[in-house]
């Protein structure tokens, strides 16, 4: 029987497959307390043990290591889980593999558009539609005379596919687009209303109705201009980066010159304030800042999200900000952010901090850095105030609440 930790975030549906795996195995999966996705997962202990700095990852009882979610449902699992003879490995293995190439990247690209954490483009959007309903007519035809994908009982198969369509259930495959697929439907309730799934899962509700594309969540239908240049907890937190499935969807293509050109430098140096932030605890690296920080050719500003209350999971609103950052990367030259979550499911803030070049909106230098800051209420604070020390404080540091009095969740530093 297998034993040790597993580090994910919650909610994540890689990490299902081998907590489930464990439930039908009786393997003792306990899940690492206090981890904090972005974060934890790019401290130098995490990186030594799991130098990809992904979740979920394994550590075995006596210290092994275990990367990739299917590898580690496989190891806490039993031999009935894992298949009985080699024809049923290898048919498992087969299950593993469709689920991973011929679900899961259409699945992101349906959902996660829909969700408001990757840009949505009506033509992905079809193409993975499209790819679904292939995928999904071959397993209902496969189905047709079979409880279970591999043998006669339940196996890691079944339990990997299941948790690959949770997104698609949960969120687009409304009555009316799951209607084709009566055999698949049969076997997905099956899977997951096993008393064993939902100790992992909970009750699962099928999409009474799908998620549509809200643009409010990405002002993307509207055309993007080309716009002139404008005239002119006391530990450190570390970077955060945000890069899952979102990674294999395109991205707009770089701006052909440096939209932070037209900007004086002046004697703030961005890339040495970041390093000493790296490097020490913010009761060193904050008041550097204010040393270094130069007013003439930089400004400081507080962001607040519009739509607070639409968010729902926070794991959803990390994407958010993650997707975000990972959006503007080029923009990092010549600016700094604290983003923060505050409070829970359900009940929750995301606002931040940003220095940058300049003293306009620095999204507009570029027509690739637009497609989120529109989501979100800008201020420009003057840095001599009180009140922006104060902020700078809190979100440098990651500490207090936001103004209802919600908690710190999750933090994200783009540098
Ligand atoms: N193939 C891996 C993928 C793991 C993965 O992409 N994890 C994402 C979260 S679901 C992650 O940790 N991303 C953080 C990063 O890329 O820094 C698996 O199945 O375990």
């Amino acid at each position: 029987m297998a034993t040790g930790t597993l580090y994910t975030y919650p909610e994540n549906f890689r990490a299902y497959k081998a907590l489930v795996a464990a439930q039908f195995s009786g393997s003792q999966v306990k899940i690492a307390e206090n981890f904090v996705f972005g974060e934890t997962n790019k401290t130098e202990a995490f990186l030594k043990k799991f130098p990809l700095g992904k979740v979920p990852v394994f550590e075995t009882k006596d210290g092994k290591c275990i990367t990739e979610s299917n590898a580690i449902a496989y190891y806490v699992s039993n031999e009935q889980m894992r298949g009985k003879n080699d024809l049923e490995k290898a048919e498992i293995i087969q299950w593993l593999g469709f689920a991973d190439s011929e679900i899961l990247p259409a699945s992101c690209a349906w959902v996660f558009p829909l969700l408001g954490i990757m840009p949505y483009n009506k033509k992905t959007i079809e193409n993975a539609k499209e790819d679904i309903t292939r995928a999904l007519t071959y397993l209902n035809n496969y189905l047709l005379p079979k409880t279970y994908l591999v043998g006669e009982r339940i196996t890691l198969a079944d339990i990997c596919v299941a948790m690959t369509l949770l997104h698609l259930y949960q969120h687009v495959l409304e009555p009316k687009a799951r209607e084709s697929y009566g055999n698949v439907n049969r076997w997905f309730q099956t899977i997951i209303n096993q008393p064993q799934t939902v100790n992992v899962i909970g009750e699962f509700k099928l999409a009474d109705k799908a998620l549509e594309y809200d643009p409010k969540k990405f002002n993307q239908d509207k055309p993007k201009k080309e716009k002139p240049a404008p005239k002119e907890n006391k530990k450190a937190p570390k970077v955060v980066e945000v890069a899952d499935e979102a990674d294999d969807v395109e991205t707009a293509a770089p701006p052909s010159k440096d939209p932070w050109e037209a900007l004086p430098k002046g004697k703030f140096d961005m890339d040495d304030f970041k390093r000493n932030y790296s490097n020490n605890d913010v009761d060193v690296s904050i008041p550097y800042f204010w040393q270094k920080f130069d007013p003439e050719n930089y400004s400081i500003w507080y962001c607040e999200y519009k739509y607070n209350d639409e968010l729902t999971k926070t794991f959803m609103s990390c994407n958010l900000m993650g997707g975000m950052y990972q959006r503007i990367e080029k923009m990092r030259k010549g600016a700094f952010a604290s983003m923060c979550l505050w409070g829970g499911d359900n009940d929750s803030t995301i606002s931040g901090v940003w220095v940058w070049r300049g003293h306009d909106l620095a999204f507009t230098l570029s027509p690739d850095w637009q497609i989120d800051y529109e989501t979100y209420s800008w201020k420009k604070l003057e840095p001599k105030d009180a009140e922006t020390k104060a902020l700078v404080e809190q979100y440098f540091s990651w500490v207090g609440t936001d103004k209802d009095g919600r908690k710190f969740t999750e933090g994200k530093i783009f540098k």
